[in-house]
């Protein structure tokens, strides 16, 4: 069945709206499978499942003003093209106040998107990975070096990254000697997700944030349609607790790395879901 072709209850116009979604549907740098270009599409179909009101929470997604801008036209783009695009269409809604939601795509795209914040943002990133390479198949701008070309732009202090379970040893040890903050799946699971995130909000104090979620650092059980799936992940819950713990800070949001061709849609239905998540959260912590 089709549903409309954009997020579900997106029903303002960019001008109106304090949310912005838009897709980036661009996977040319995917190193293991290919098909996350076409995750926009899925999570927009799958977030006409929903309903509206929460009822952990009391309230509407239907009294949020939100907006769907659709794809950015990147699909061919280089991936230096690729992030020059997404960095513009980020500042414009930055100029007008508003909240960027990016549904990608791979994960390459997010350093295009922090680009457009000031230097002394924040950054959390949930991932399985570090990824912390200066270059992996000879194009330092690859999914698998995000966390490194975030930190070209931003400080390494004010960058934060939970949930991995795998790097190369290189890029581990590097990490670790610029000091890094990270905490791994394994130590998560042992202390629990409130004593990490305590840990993570104590860090990142009340810095501006952004956070970008990939969506790998979901337990492959849970979220097998992506392009680099690792067991031993998190699960939806604790991403969920995470979202409602930095909500009042939260400044935009992406989730990336949904790979649509490898499950039965479970994937961009988490993805659709958290999408709503932010909204609420954000909405209803800091604008209200
Ligand atoms: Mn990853």
């Amino acid at each position: 069945m089709n549903f409309p072709d954009y997020f579900a209850d997106a029903e303002s116009s960019f001008d109106e709206a304090e949310f912005i979604i838009f897709g980036v549907p661009y996977d040319k740098t995917s190193s293991f499978r290919k098909g996350a270009s076409k995750a926009p599409k899925e999570i927009r179909q799958s977030s006409w499942n929903f309903e509206t009101y929460n009822l952990k929470t009391g309230k509407d997604l239907r009294d949020i003003k939100f907006h769907d801008f659709g794809d950015l036209d990147v699909k061919n783009d280089s991936p230096q093209d690729m992030i020059k695009k997404v960095r513009d269409f980020t500042s414009k809604i930055l100029e007008k106040n508003k909240f960027p939601i990016a549904l990608g795509g791979e994960h390459s795209i997010t350093p295009g998107i922090i680009q457009a914040y000031p230097k002394d943002t924040a950054v959390l990133s949930l991932d399985a990975h570090i990824d912390f390479r200066q270059k992996y198949e000879n194009e330092p701008y690859n999914h698998a070096c995000i966390i490194r070309r975030i930190a070209d732009h931003i400080d390494i202090k004010n960058i934060a990254v939970l949930g991995i379970r795998s790097a190369d040893k290189e890029e581990f040890e590097d990490a670790k000697k610029q000091d890094l903050f990270s905490i791994d799946s394994f130590e998560i699971k042992k202390s629990g997700i409130t004593k990490a995130l305590d840990k993570t909000k104590d860090f990142l104090k009340d810095k501006n944030l952004y956070l970008t979620l990939d969506i790998d650092v979901i337990d492959l059980t849970y979220a097998p349609g992506t392009s680099t799936p690792e067991p031993f992940g998190l699960t939806t819950f604790d991403v969920l607790e995470c979202i409602e713990c930095f909500s009042p800070q939260l400044l935009g949001f992406d989730v990336v790395e949904v790979c649509p061709p490898y499950d039965k849609g479970q994937t961009a239905l988490i993805a659709a879901k958290l999408v709503r998540n932010i909204i609420e959260n954000v909405y209803f912590k800091k604008f209200r």
